[in-house]
């Protein structure tokens, strides 16, 4: 067993949460992942409130155990999402791709433990300010839309800015990265690619074997161009993306059109030329698919064994 602040903070057995991916992370692996002692995250993606609050149920009927909501403020239902977490107090709210200071508030009136995905130390400072019990630092290794800085950069840098736990996310496979992100000084690890081919996750069956498929090289980052780079899988699409990009006749409302509705192409119907097949730089270390137990069990047995032999190498 690992035990870190964030556990009891939260009333999780292990220090793992699983990524909100969006139309990947559904109520099914959510509850899946709490069940077995991690903190299971819903993603709200791009979806409006109807389909959170549906989403919240079911993982309640599947789970007794906390879990979290991951809000994508660059929705355009992001006010309404916000509102539906309030409205069913999730046990945890986790923000992405933006400032969540104008919410928090809301939240932390109903009981809502909030944890901001920062991808530096000013905003993880500002969320500390607003009443964040923790902040997630995620680097650039992730899948989806990706800050600049590299969980091995970002992570000591965002412990040594706040006092509240940090949660390092972003290039973790295996018990190596989540031992190596308590040596950084995180409490909690977020873990998102490995989860993808997770046997409780219910994304299209393409999606899991290019996952399973996929060699270190494998995944490229598009949409630099227009603020938000996002790191995908090399397809077709992503290829086409990057060269329109890069084409200056090609104009930044072009390029928008051509990406919309690229994830639930990818997700929901496996179509590899449409599709935005988000994945992390680790997606070359999944190779098996197992069940939410078996993935958390086997990184915290690994990380158990390297963290308990680190003082091999000192002498004297
Ligand atoms: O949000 C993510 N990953 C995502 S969101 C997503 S859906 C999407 N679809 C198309 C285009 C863009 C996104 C797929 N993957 N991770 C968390 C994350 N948050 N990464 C970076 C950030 C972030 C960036 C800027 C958080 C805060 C932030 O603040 C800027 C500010 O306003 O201060």
């Amino acid at each position: 067993m690992i035990k870190t602040p964030i556990c009891d903070m939260l009333g999780i057995r292990h220090p793992v949460f699983q990524g909100g991916m969006a139309w990947v992370s559904e109520a099914n692996l959510a509850a899946a992942v709490s069940n077995a002692g991690g903190l299971g995250i819903i993603a709200a993606g791009n979806a409006p409130a109807d389909y959170v609050y549906e989403q919240v149920r079911l993982a309640r009927k599947l789970t007794d155990k906390p879990f979290g909501l991951n809000i994508m403020l660059m929705s355009p239902y992001a006010g309404e999402v916000a509102e539906a977490a309030a409205a069913e107090a999730v046990p945890v709210v986790v923000t992405g791709a933006g400032n969540p200071s104008k919410y928090m508030e809301s939240w932390r009136k109903r009981g809502i433990t909030v944890i901001p995905v920062v991808p530096s130390t000013a905003l993880a400072k500002l969320m500390e300010r607003c009443g964040a019990s923790a902040v997630i630092a995620e680097g650039g290794e992730s899948g989806g839309h990706v800050g600049e800085i590299t969980t091995m950069a970002l992570t000591p840098q965002v412990c040594d800015a706040v006092k509240i736990p940090v949660v390092a996310a972003g290039g973790i496979g295996d018990g190596r990265g989540v031992a190596a992100c308590f040596m950084l000084g995180a409490s909690a690890v977020q873990v998102g690619t490995r989860f993808i081919t997770a046997v409780e996750c219910t994304v299209h069956r393409n999606y899991k074997n290019k996952i399973l498929k996929a060699k270190d090289i494998d995944t490229m980052t598009t949409g630099k161009r227009l603020g938000h780079p996002v790191r995908s899988l090399k397809t077709p699409f992503s290829r086409e993306f990057l060269a329109k990009e890069y084409d200056s006749s090609v104009t930044d409302e072009e390029l928008e059109k051509f990406a919309e509705g690229s994830l639930r192409f990818a997700e929901a119907e496996g179509d590899e030329k449409k599709g935005s097949f988000m994945a992390g730089q680790i997606a070359g270390m999944v190779n098996r698919e197992q069940t939410a137990a078996e993935i958390i069990g086997e990184m915290i047995a690994e990380a158990e064994a390297i963290l308990r032999g680190a003082d091999k190498w000192i002498t004297g």
